[in-house]
Formats: C-alpha cells, sequence, structure tokens
C-alpha cells in the first residue's frame, strides 16, 4: 500500500537548479506503481529529479555507473526502490557518498515486503541507507527535499506551509467530528 500524503500547499518555488538533484531509481518497471509517489511529490514542490530503472541483478554496471558518476552529475539525493532481494540502495550507497534513502516495495513475493524491508536496514556500519517504510515512496521525497531544505531557506519555507497544510486537515476532521 503506499503512503498517501495530503496534497502539498502551494508549490510556488521555482525550480532549485537546472538539473536533477534528487535521483529516483528502482530494480524494475514493476516498481513505478509505487515510486511514482515520489515523483509527483517532487513535482508538486519543484525539486528537480530524474526517474530510471537500475537493476541491481539485471543490468549491475550501470548501477556502478549511476553511483560512481551521482555526484558529479550535480545530484545531491538519491531515493531507491526495490522489492524482494531489494539490493539497489544498499549496492548504490556502495558506489557514493551521497545520502541514499532507500523504499523497500511490496512485490509479489511470498514474504510480502519483509524480504525488502530487512534487506534494506541491515547495513554494515559506515554505509547507511535511510529506509522509510513499507511502499513509502512520498516519504521519501519529503526525506529528499528536508535534507535539500538545510541549505535552501525557501524550500524550507515549502515545507513548513505543507506541514501547516497536514495540521489543518488533523483540524478539520476534528471539528468535523464534533459537529
Ligand atoms: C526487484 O525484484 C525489483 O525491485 C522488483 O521489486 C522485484 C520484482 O521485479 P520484476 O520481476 O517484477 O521485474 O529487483
Amino acid at each position: 500500500m503506499s503512503t498517501t500524503l495530503p496534497a502539498s500547499s502551494p508549490a510556488d518555488v521555482s525550480p532549485l537548479a537546472d538539473t536533477p538533484l534528487v535521483g529516483i531509481v528502482m530494480g524494475s518497471q514493476s516498481d513505478l506503481k509505487i515510486m511514482s509517489a515520489a515523483a509527483e511529490f517532487l513535482r508538486q514542490f519543484n525539486v528537480p529529479y530524474e526517474i530510471t530503472l537500475v537493476s541491481p541483478h539485471r543490468t549491475p554496471h550501470r548501477l556502478i555507473e549511476y553511483g560512481e558518476t551521482a555526484r558529479k552529475r550535480g545530484l545531491r539525493v538519491i531515493i531507491a526502490g526495490g522489492g524482494g532481494a531489494a539490493h539497489l540502495p544498499g549496492m548504490l550507497a556502495a558506489f557514493t557518498t551521497l545520502p541514499v534513502i532507500g523504499v523497500p516495495i511490496n512485490s509479489v513475493t511470498s514474504l510480502h515486503g519483509l524480504d525488502s524491508i530487512l534487506s534494506m536496514l541491515q547495513m554494515p556500519a559506515g554505509v547507511p541507507v535511510a529506509t522509510v517504510a513499507l511502499d513509502g515512496a512520498a516519504n521519501a521525497a519529503v526525506l529528499a527535499t528536508e535534507i535539500l531544505a538545510i541549505s535552501n531557506a525557501r524550500l524550507a519555507d515549502v515545507l513548513e506551509k505543507y506541514r501547516t497544510s497536514l495540521k489543518d486537515k488533523v483540524m478539520r476532521t476534528i471539528e468535523e467530528l464534533r459537529k
């Protein structure tokens, strides 16, 4: 199940850069239905991103190239999703010192995503992957935006407004329930 977040506050930020700052990658085209939520969130916030497939098992050399060139190409954060034996985030983290956010995906296996979660969580010391919830692509995009907002006040302001919109939604529901 994908993480559904309320619509963001108006994204009145102009693009932060001409080239992608966030790389969204996934192990298979079957992951796209989950990972598209990350792209949608970044689009709302005018955060430049790229989205592509990098299979650790079917295109291993592409994985190495992606990890080794990511920083040189201007990326600041990588969001990597995978299901089953979800090696993509961990192996990308081995080839870059950019922050890698892992999205475990509940692809159709008898383990229902537990396999992906454990693949991403059990990283060795020194090579971390920031793992979000199962199918948590939207939250991965929020976290990536928060990382970028460390050095961008305008983006930090947009995130504040977004948080306010989440609070307002809760408050509206509380009001409805009082009626
Ligand atoms: C992983 O295996 C992918 O990330 C995907 O979640 C899972 C299944 O891939 P397909 O067999 O659907 O291509 O590598």
